[in-house]
Parts: C-alpha cells; structure tokens; sequence
C-alpha cells in the first residue's frame, strides 16, 4: 500500500511564526544521547554524525525534502515529544553498536505513530533479523546515499510493495523471511557528493560546547572514505575494504567553506587512515599553501603509513596531534589480529613525532584472544620505551561481522538481554575476567605514569612514589583476580 505521509516542514522563526512550506519525505535521525553518556561528558570533545549530513545533502540535491533531528544535546522525551507532533511519515536512523539500546526505544515510539523506519550505519546490517522484529521496516546496508534515493520516493509511492528490486536493503518478505537484496556497488568517484549539510542541524552548539570545555572549537570532516586494511576486529560493513579519497582540492574547498561559515580554531580529520596515500597527503599540503589555509588538526594513522617526510609534512600542515594505533606491544598479537603493523617501528614512530613536536596518541587493546601475561608485559615496556603522551585503552570485543567475532563464537557468552546491551559488553571464554584487565589497564598506565615522572625535567619524588605505589597494587589485584578466577 502507498504510504503517501509526506508533510509539511514546519520552519520556525521564519517570518515569525510557523510557516508551512516544502514537503519533507524523510527524517534524518541518530540514537546519541549526550545527556546518557558519562564519560563523554568528561571529555566533552563533541562532533555530529557526520553520515547523516551526508546523506542529507544527497538527498537534497536529488529533490527530496530532508530534515534532520539531531539528538546529541536531546533527550528521549524530547525526541518523543517531537515526534508525536511532527509524525513523520519516514524516518531513518543512523545506528551504531553504542546507540542500539536508544534506537529500540526510538524504533517503538516511532511504529505507534505508524511511520516506516529505515535503519542505516555500521550495525544494524549484523542482527538485522533483531532489528527487524523489534520493529524496523527496513535495514541499509552500506552507504546510503543512492539507495535512499531511489528508495524513499519509492516508499512514498508504492509503500512497501516492490522493494525487491532495491539493491543495497534487507527486509522481511510478505512471508516474514528476512530477504537480503544484493549489495549496491559503492559510489564512484565520491569528489562529485555535495558537501555534509551542516546547516540542517545546530553545529554552532557543538562548537560552543567545545569553546566552553577547551577554549577552542573544533568542526569535523573526512577526506576519505573506506580502509583497506584487515585488523580482523574492525568493522567493515559500511565500506568493505574499499579505499577512496576526494581530491584535494575538493577538501580544501570543503575547509573554505567551514572557516567562512564556522571559523573553528581547528579541525578534526575523522578518516580511518589520514596518512593513506602519500602522493595525496603532499599535494594536499600544496593545495592548502596555495590557498593560505592553515588549520591545526588532530587525527589517525598507522605506523607503516608514517615515514619521515610524513610526519615532517603533517607537521607542516598544522598536525598538533597524531593517533596511532599500537594495540599492542606484542608483536605475535599484532599478527593474530593481522594488524600488519610493528611493534619496533611503532615506537620508531612515536619518536619521530615527538622530534617534530607533534603529541602523540595511542590506543591499546587488551584481553584479544590468546593474549598471555607475558604479552600484556610485552604491552606495557612498549609504552615506557617511548611514551606517548596521551594513551586509550579499551578491552578487546568482538563485533558481530568481523574475522575476530567468528573466531571467538562458539566462546562469546551471551547478552542477557540484547536489547539492553551491545557487542561492546560480549565476552568469550578462554581469558581472564573484565577485573583482572581493570587491574591490568591501572597497572599499566601507572607504571606508564611513573616512567614519565622519573623522564620529567623537575622530578617530584612524592608524585613519582604514588605512581609506584598504586601501580604495583593493581599488579597485586591482577594476581588476585586471576588466583580467584582459577580456584574458583
Ligand atoms: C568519527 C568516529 C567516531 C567518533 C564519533 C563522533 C562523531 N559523531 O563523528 C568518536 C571518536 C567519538 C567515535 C567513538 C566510538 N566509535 Co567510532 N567511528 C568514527 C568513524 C572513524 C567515522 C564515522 C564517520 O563520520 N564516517 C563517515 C560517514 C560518511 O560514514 P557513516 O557514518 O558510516 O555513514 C554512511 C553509512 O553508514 C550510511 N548511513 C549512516 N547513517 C544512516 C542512516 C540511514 C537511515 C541510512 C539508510 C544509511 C545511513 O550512509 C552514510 C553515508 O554513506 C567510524 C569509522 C568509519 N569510517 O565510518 C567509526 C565507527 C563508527 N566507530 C565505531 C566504534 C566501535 C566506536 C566506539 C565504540 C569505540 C570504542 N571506544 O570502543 C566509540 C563509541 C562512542 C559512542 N559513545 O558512541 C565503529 C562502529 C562499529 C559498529 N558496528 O557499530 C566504527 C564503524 C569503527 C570501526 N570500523 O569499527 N567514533
């Protein structure tokens, strides 16, 4: 049956009062809630879902009417109240493993109301059959541009009826199975998609914030899309392995736009591998020399991405801070997550930084399957060697759809509850409790934290002695944890 919902957007402030003028036929919409999330409001370094703004302009430049509700600084009664006034005819969610428990929430608000809800982003494609029974219409696997171009004016038209023709989507078939449409082929080249509709949404409030909490602000932007390495823990749903990069000068114009627009202090480069190819990285750097543009930034790489010429252009450009991946410091985990990258050269790298003044950041996974203590001590003299300066450690989850997930299923102790949960939460068998790697991630980052007391140019032997002290009782606890778990 046709779901002719369309409605009119309301646009307040224009004119005063609410005027009713283009149609909207989709409602662009995500599961991130601020107001839920302790530990970024510690570090309050916000960005908006950068997909959907995407998915905004696409859609836009194609004639549909797009609104976006961004939720960052929402609440759910909020996000409810809107929706119950607005009713939109159909909605699309952008959902990650972190936002699941809230997009479930939104997903039943939205069904009393009779929209048709279509999901997208990197998690709904793994538990699609979940999804769907909790609700969902219809799941996007992959990028979303075209085929919510193609879908959406056919939704208006013939509802849900003919959409197995639609490459790129999962549903359930009149029958209720769940049908999974071949895959679309990624776009090609993605220089020709419009910039992210920035101004669909508040980002002046994102960037008040960080003025508030930091003193500068920040706005984010990719340069790329895809990664084509096989870290057999990442997720690679949206993209494959593919690689494609926009041109540069395509970027630098994106970088006009956002300094006459929103004249952040700096800029966020949220590709998966900044340092990908070298070839772009130094006519990037020409392109903005040309233009006089100059943006401090932060961002990712990869040590084997990283040489000297890199790092020296990196820092050329205004790099003040470099993430590089280490996971771990030893190298046989490296290679059982096919990480392909060095421990040696690693801290080669993280040298080299330092020698062109630029911070160094790095993240750490412990707990991957077969880990031993010795490798997590491996982990730990890799961090004094060279220390970074700014470390995160996350204990190591399998995502449903990677290589790292399929090894480990058959030991994955399941959620109670899946809706409550995330794969976030998953834990298998054959490693040691979620205490023992507590214990171990103290240690860790106090013996770091010692280290770095004992290089400081005016040492302080009380701070020095704390650092000691609290590391070496965590390295008691993680005896004791792993006493209790073996003796039960
Ligand atoms: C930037 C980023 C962050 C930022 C988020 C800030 C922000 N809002 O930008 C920060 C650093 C905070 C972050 C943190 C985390 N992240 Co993160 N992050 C990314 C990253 C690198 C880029 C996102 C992006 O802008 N992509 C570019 C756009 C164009 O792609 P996209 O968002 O996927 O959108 C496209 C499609 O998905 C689709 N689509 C998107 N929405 C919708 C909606 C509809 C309706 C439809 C039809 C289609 C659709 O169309 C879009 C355009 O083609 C991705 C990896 C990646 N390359 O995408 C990981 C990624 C999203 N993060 C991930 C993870 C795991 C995390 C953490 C849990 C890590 C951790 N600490 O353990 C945390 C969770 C934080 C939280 N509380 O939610 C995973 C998610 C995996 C999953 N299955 O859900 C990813 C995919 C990385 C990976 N490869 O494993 N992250």
């Amino acid at each position: 049956m046709p779901v002719d919902n369309r409605r009119s957007r309301a646009q307040p402030g224009r004119g005063g009062g609410t005027e009713s003028t283009d149609l909207v036929d989709i409602l662009l919409t995500h599961g991130y809630f601020l107001d839920e999330d302790p530990a970024e409001r510690n570090v309050m370094k916000l960005y908006p879902p950068l997909g959907l703004l995407y998915l905004s302009s696409h859609l836009k430049r194609s004639g549909l009417g797009v609104e976006v509700l961004d939720t960052t600084f929402s609440t759910h009664v909020k996000f409810e109240e809107y929706v119950s006034q607005q009713r939109p005819g159909i909605v699309g969610i952008y959902t990650t493993l972190m936002t699941r428990r809230n997009v479930v929430r939104q997903i039943q608000k939205l069904k009393a109301l009779g929209a048709t809800v279509i999901l997208g982003g990197p998690e709904p494609v793994n538990y699609a059959e979940e999804y769907l029974d909790r609700g969902a219409d219809i799941i996007v696997s992959g990028e979303g541009e075209e085929t919510l171009e193609e879908l959406v004016p056919h939704l208006h038209k013939k509802g849900l009826q003919g959409i197995e023709g639609i490459a790129g989507i999962v549903y359930r078939n009149d029958d209720g199975e769940v049908v999974r449409n071949p895959p679309r082929p990624l776009m090609k080249p993605i220089n020709e998609q419009p910039f992210p509709d920035r101004a669909a949404i508040d980002l002046n409030r994102y960037l008040e914030t960080w003025k508030t909490h930091h003193g500068i602000s920040s706005v984010s932007l990719i340069t790329a899309r895809g990664c084509p390495y096989r870290c057999n823990w990442c997720s690679h749903s949206v993209f494959g392995f593919s690689y494609r990069h926009r041109s540069p000068q395509n970027v630098a114009d994106e970088l006009e736009l956002i300094r006459d627009t929103y004249a952040p202090d700096q800029v966020w480069y949220a590709d998966d591998v900044f340092t990908m190819n070298h070839r772009w990285l130094f006519e990037f750097v020409k392109e903005l020399k040309r233009r006089n543009l100059h943006y401090p930034f932060e961002t990712i790489s990869r040590e084997d991405r990283l040489n000297e010429e890199v790092v020296r252009t990196l820092a050329e450009l205004g790099c003040y801070r470099l993430w590089v991946g280490a996971e771990s410091g030893s190298q046989r985990i490296l290679d059982a997550m096919e990480r392909r990258t060095d421990a040696v050269r690693m801290r080669e790298m993280l040298a080299l930084l330092k020698r062109f003044g630029i911070r160094s950041g790095t993240f750490i996974m412990l707990g991957y399957d077969g880990e031993s203590w010795q490798d997590i001590d491996a982990t730990a003299a890799h961090l004094k060697a060279v220390p970074p300066d700014d470390v995160l450690v996350t204990l190591a989850y399998p995502i449903k759809g990677t290589p790292f997930y399929d090894k480990v299923a058959d030991r994955i102790i399941p959620l109670k509850d899946w809706d409550l949960g995330s794969d976030r939460d998953l834990t298998f068998r054959g490693r040691h409790s979620r205490s023992f790697y507590d214990h171990a991630q103290r240690w860790m980052m106090n013996d770091l934290q010692a280290r770095r007391h004992l290089d400081a140019s005016e040492r302080s032997l009380a701070r020095l002695a704390k650092s000691m002290v609290i590391a070496k009782s965590h390295r008691l606890g993680m005896y004791l944890t792993r006493w209790q778990k073996e003796h039960g």
